[in-house]
C-alpha cells in the first residue's frame, strides 16, 4: 500500500502493508519497505552484522570498496551484505537530511535489512517465510532522539539488560595475546593489587585446541586451580571461548563431522580463517550441539568462572544448511538463550556476536573491531579497503556508531591502554581510548601492572575509580566532566 507521510515537513512516499503511528516515529509492517526520499546525497547510517563489522556514517554515494580477500568475509561482515557493500545495513539503517536531522528505518525482528540509494531507503526481511509478520520502525528528527526511541522499541521486543555499572575487567588478551600460561598469570595478578578490577579474565591461549576446550599443557594445573587463585584474590575469574567455532584439527570436528554446518552443496562452510586454518561453525539446532553446549557452559562454571567472554559467536550464524530448519538469526537466538540458561548468574559477553539476536540474553555486546596499541594499519584500511582491521582507529569508528545500544545491553569498547611500553600510541590517541571507555561506561586494559611506571599505574587507578559526568554535545563530540572529546577525526577515512 502507497502511503504519503508527512513527518515533521518531510513528505514522505512509503510502500508499506500497514503503517501505524506511535509516540516516537511510525510502527510498518511488511516483509518489503520501500520508501522514496528527497536528499540524493547525503549519508547513510549503515550498520555491519557483528561485533566487528563496520558501523558508521558513510557519504551517499559512496567511494568505499568491498574489502580484499573474499575468503575473510565472514569476519569481516555477513556474505550478504558483500553484495552491495557498504550500503547494504544489518538491522537498521537511516539517512541525513540536510538541516541535521536523520531518517531512521529500523527492523523489529532480528535478521531484517536496510539499503539505501540516492531515491530510496529500502527495508527487507529475505528469510521471512511466507505471512510471516514482519515489522519496522520509522522515526524521522534529531539524531540521538530517534535512536533513543528505536532502542526502546527493540526493547520492547527482545529485553533489556544492562546495568549502571559494569564490571572493570583486565584481560589478557592485548597485552600477552596468545603467550599466556599459569605462571605469568599469577605474576600479573599479584601486581594488579590495589588497583580496583572486578574481573581477572583469561582470554584465547589457554585452551587445547578450537573446540576442545579443555587446559593444554601451558596451564598444567587446569583452570578451576588458577579461577581459585583469582577469587582468592578477590575478584570474580573471567574465560575467553569460542564455542561455536571448531578447528578441524578438535575431536570434536573428527568425531562429529554431523554436527557442522554445511552448504546447499553439502560441504562444511567456512567460518574464517585465524590460528593458522580454517574454522567452522556448529549447526546449532543439532540437538547433540545443544547438550554439549550446555554441558561446556555448566563445566566452565563449575570450574570457577562467572565471566564468559563467548567469541566468534557469528560461526553459528552463518547461512547454511541446519538440522533444523529454521533461519540463521533465530537459530542463533535461540542458542544463546541455551547459553544464557546455562550461564544462570554469570555475566556474558558477546564478542564477534550477530548484534540483534543477543539483546536481551547477553550481558554486554563488543561493538567494535578489535584495538591494538597502535592506531591504524593502513595496509589493510587503505590497500584490502577493510575497515575492520585491528587497530585503535576502526575500533573507535564502530564503537562510536553503536553508543544507541546502550540502553538495551552493555557496550564493551575494547580495552584502553596506559601503558608507553609496547605500544605505538601518542598520548592523545590512548587518551582517546580512555575516554571512549568512559562514555561506553565499560572500562577494560590488558596493560601488565609490570609494565606501567608510577605516573601510568596512577592514571589506570584513576580510569577505574572515578566516573565522571559525560553528555553527548552531537555526534562526535562529548564533555567528561569539563573537558571536551572530539572523534571528527573518523571522518577523515572518507576525504581520500
Ligand atoms: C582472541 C581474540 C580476542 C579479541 C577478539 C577476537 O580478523 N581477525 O583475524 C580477528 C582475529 C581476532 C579477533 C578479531 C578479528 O579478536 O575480538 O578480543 O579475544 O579474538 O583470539
Amino acid at each position: 500500500m502507497l502511503t504519503l507521510l508527512n513527518l515533521d515537513n518531510l513528505q514522505i512516499a512509503l510502500q508499506a502493508e500497514r503503517t501505524t503511528q506511535i509516540k516516537n516515529g511510525y510502527l510498518l509492517q511488511g516483509n518489503t519497505i520501500i520508501l522514496l526520499h528527497p536528499f540524493e546525497q547525503t549519508r547513510f547510517y549503515r550498520h555491519g552484522w557483528h561485533s566487528w563489522s563496520l558501523t558508521s556514517w558513510i557519504p551517499l554515494p559512496v567511494q568505499l570498496q568491498k574489502p580484499q580477500p573474499e575468503i575473510r568475509w565472514p569476519m569481516i561482515d555477513h556474505p550478504r551484505l558483500l553484495m552491495d557493500y557498504p550500503l547494504t545495513s544489518s538491522g537498521v539503517g537511516a539517512l541525513q537530511s540536510p538541516n541535521g536531522k536523520i531518517l531512521l528505518l529500523g527492523c523489529l525482528g532480528l535478521d531484517g535489512y536496510v539499503s539505501a540509494d540516492n531515491a530510496t531507503l529500502r527495508g527487507v526481511y529475505p528469510y521471512a517465510a511466507p505471512g510471516q509478520q514482519c515489522e519496522w520502525f520509522l522515526a524521522y528528527g534529531e539524531e540521538e532522539q530517534v535512536f533513543a526511541a528505536y532502542a526502546d522499541q527493540l526493547g520492547q521486543r527482545l529485553g533489556v539488560r544492562c546495568r549502571e555499572h559494569p564490571p572493570r575487567v583486565w584481560c589478557s588478551w592485548y597485552g600477552l595475546y596468545g603467550d599466556i600460561n599459569q605462571g605469568i598469570l599469577l605474576e600479573v595478578l599479584a601486581n594488579l593489587s590495589g588497583l580496583p578490577f572486578d574481573v581477572f579474565q583469561i582470554d584465547d591461549g589457554w585452551q587445547a585446541c578450537l573446540g576442545d576446550w579443555r587446559a593444554n599443557d601451558k596451564f598444567p594445573n587446569g583452570m578451576a586451580w588458577i579461577a581459585e587463585n583469582i577469587q582468592q584474590a578477590g575478584y570474580t575469574a573471567g574465560l575467553w571461548l569460542a564455542p561455536l567455532a571448531v578447528a578441524p584439527a578438535s575431536s570434536i570436528f573428527q568425531q562429529h563431522p554431523d554436527w557442522l554446518l554445511r552448504g546447499e552443496d553439502g560441504r562444511h562452510v567456512p567460518a574464517g580463517h585465524n590460528w593458522g586454518d580454517f574454522f567452522y561453525g556448529l549447526d546449532v539446532t543439532h540437538p547433540e550441539v545443544q547438550s554439549w553446549l550446555y554441558d561446556l557452559i555448566e563445566t566452565v562454571r563449575s570450574w570457577g568462572y562467572q565471566y564468559l567472554k563467548l567469541d566468534f559467536l557469528y560461526a553459528g550464524a552463518m547461512p547454511g544448511v541446519r538440522f533444523e530448519n529454521v533461519p540463521a538469526e533465530q537459530a542463533f537466538r535461540n542458542c544463546l538463550e541455551i547459553i544464557r540458561q546455562a550461564a544462570g548468574d554469570a555475566y556474558f559477553l558477546a564478542c564477534g556476536s550477530p548484534i540483534f539476536p543477543a539483546i536481551g540474553l547477553a550481558d554486554a555486546l563488543r561493538v567494535g573491531s578489535d584495538v591494538a596499541p597502535y592506531w591504524d594499519n593502513p595496509e589493510r584500511t587503505i590497500n584490502l579497503h577493510d575497515l575492520t582491521g585491528v587497530g585503535s582507529l576502526n575500533a573507535i569508528r564502530t564503537t562510536l556508531h553503536r553508543l544507541w545500544l546502550r540502553p538495551l545491553i552493555d557496550v564493551d569498547p575494547d580495552v584502553a591502554f596506559f601503558r608507553t611500553r609496547f605500544n605505538l600510541m601518542f598520548p592523545e590517541q590512548n587518551r582517546l581510548l580512555q575516554d571512549l571507555a568512559h562514555i561506553a561506561g565499560f572500562r577494560a586494559t590488558s596493560d601488565l601492572p609490570a609494565w606501567l611506571d608510577p605516573h601510568e599505574r596512577q592514571a589506570l587507578f584513576e580510569f577505574l575509580q572515578t566516573n565522571p559526568q559525560i553528555k553527548r554535545l552531537d555526534r562526535h563530540r562529548f564533555q567528561i566532566n569539563q573537558r571536551l572529546v572530539d572523534f571528527s577525526f573518523i571522518e577523515d577515512v572518507w576525504q581520500v
